[in-house]
This record gives C-alpha cells, sequence and structure tokens, in this order.
C-alpha cells in the first residue's frame, strides 16, 4: 500500500449580521461534518479568552472605552495571535469553521462613520491572515431579523449601526466574492443547514485544486 499525502483541512467562515443564526449553524455544521467523519474545529472571532479579548468583551459590554481605530486593530490582533494556530490545525488534516472573521472586522468599525475610519483603512491589517476556502454569508432581511426579537445589550445592538453594517457587508463581500456564498437565512433552521452542510462538503472535496491554503489579500 502506498502511503497517502496528508489532505489539508477546509477553512470555513461564517459570517452575517446579528442574529442571522450564525452560531446555532456552525454548531450544526460541525456536527454534521464530525458525523461524516471529518475531523473539525470549531471557533468564534472575538475570541473573548485571550489577553486582547478580555480587552475586546469589555468594550464590547460598554465598561470601557476605546478609540474606534485602537479597538479596530485590537480585533484584528485577535484574529492575528490565533492565525498560526489556524494554518498549523488545517495543515494537519483538520476543518477550521470559523464564526465571524475579518469581514465583520471591516463592516462593523467602518459602520462607525469614523472620517478617518473607511471601509478600505478597516481591511488593510486582515491583509495576510489566513485566507478562507469559503465564506458562507448568512443573509436575513431587516424584517426577519426584527421578529426574532430585540436586541442585546452589548455594543452595535442598534437599528443604525445594524443598517450600516448591512449595507457595508454588500460592498465587501461583492470586493471578494471569489470566496463568498451567500446562503438565505431565512428559512428553516434545518433548511439552512442542509444548504450549508452541502457547500461545506463541496469545498472540503476541492480542496485538491485549490491547493495550500492561501492569504488574505
Ligand atoms: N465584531 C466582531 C467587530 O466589531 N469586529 C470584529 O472583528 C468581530 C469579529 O463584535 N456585534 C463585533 C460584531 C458583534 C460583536 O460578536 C460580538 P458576537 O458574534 O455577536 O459575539
Ligand atoms: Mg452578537
Amino acid at each position: 500500500l502506498e502511503s497517502q499525502p496528508m489532505r489539508r483541512g477546509a477553512l470555513i467562515i461564517v459570517e452575517g449580521l446579528d442574529r442571522a443564526g450564525k452560531s446555532s449553524q456552525c454548531e450544526l455544521l460541525r456536527d454534521q461534518l464530525l458525523t461524516k467523519g471529518h475531523a473539525v474545529e470549531y471557533i468564534r472571532f472575538p475570541d473573548r479568552t485571550t489577553p486582547i479579548g478580555k480587552l475586546i468583551d469589555s468594550y464590547l459590554r460598554n465598561a470601557s472605552h476605546q478609540d474606534d481605530h485602537s479597538i479596530h486593530l485590537l480585533f484584528s490582533a485577535n484574529r492575528w495571535e490565533l492565525a498560526k494556530h489556524i494554518q498549523d490545525t488545517v495543515a494537519n488534516g483538520t476543518t477550521v469553521i470559523v464564526d465571524r472573521y475579518s469581514y465583520s472586522g471591516a463592516v462593523y468599525s467602518a459602520a462607525k462613520a469614523n472620517p478617518t475610519l473607511s471601509l478600505e483603512w478597516a481591511w488593510q491589517p486582515e491583509v495576510g491572515l489566513p485566507r478562507p476556502d469559503i465564506c458562507l454569508f448568512l443573509s436575513i432581511s431587516p424584517e426577519e431579523a426584527a421578529k426574532r426579537g430585540g436586541f442585546g445589550a452589548e455594543r452595535y445592538e442598534n437599528e443604525t449601526m445594524q443598517s450600516r453594517v448591512r449595507q457595508l457587508f454588500g460592498t465587501l463581500l461583492d470586493r471578494q466574492r471569489d470566496d463568498v456564498c451567500v446562503i438565505d437565512a431565512g428559512r428553516t433552521v434545518d433548511e439552512v443547514s442542509e444548504e450549508i452542510v452541502d457547500v461545506a462538503v463541496k469545498c472540503i472535496s476541492r480542496l485538491d485544486a485549490i491547493g495550500p491554503l492561501r492569504a488574505l489579500g
């Protein structure tokens, strides 16, 4: 028997507005891929457990103040501190599912409409991070989002921010469209999950054609 070269895992990002169902769908995807025999790790950003993550958590809970640029760079640094781990995990054959990534990073900061914090500026610190093999964008209408219950107590969880975030996601995802798959998340949990699992499995089967993990540009 010839030994097979180790096949790498996929880097799968799940993005969307607050209440799009990202976290539930990430958990379902993890469970489905595990059932199918894939090695899987699920991580989410911000990772509130690291020292940088603790600063971010305090900021999001309105327990501290930060300059807009400064907090933006901390969110990015929070991804950079896990970049090597993501690369190693994927290289070792484990598929990594990530709940929010650089796309949230750029649009939430740019949505503040700070004159020196454009979408272009906000994207720059993300350049060079592990590039997703696929970014699943869970899309829901403002009406459907409203039906799913009121806003939480964290920073950004208000109508003004959410509508700006929605618009900026449109602009950014169009620019990165080669990596993006838009999922209609206004359907039932099972319907959405079925499509996500299908797209993820197809992505994993295409990895040989993609080659090694790429970098965001
Ligand atoms: N958020 C998340 C950012 O502003 N920048 C980032 O880079 C990331 C990853 O954090 N409202 C915002 C979006 C969310 C908030 O995330 C907390 P979650 O997934 O709701 O816990
Ligand atoms: Mg939230």
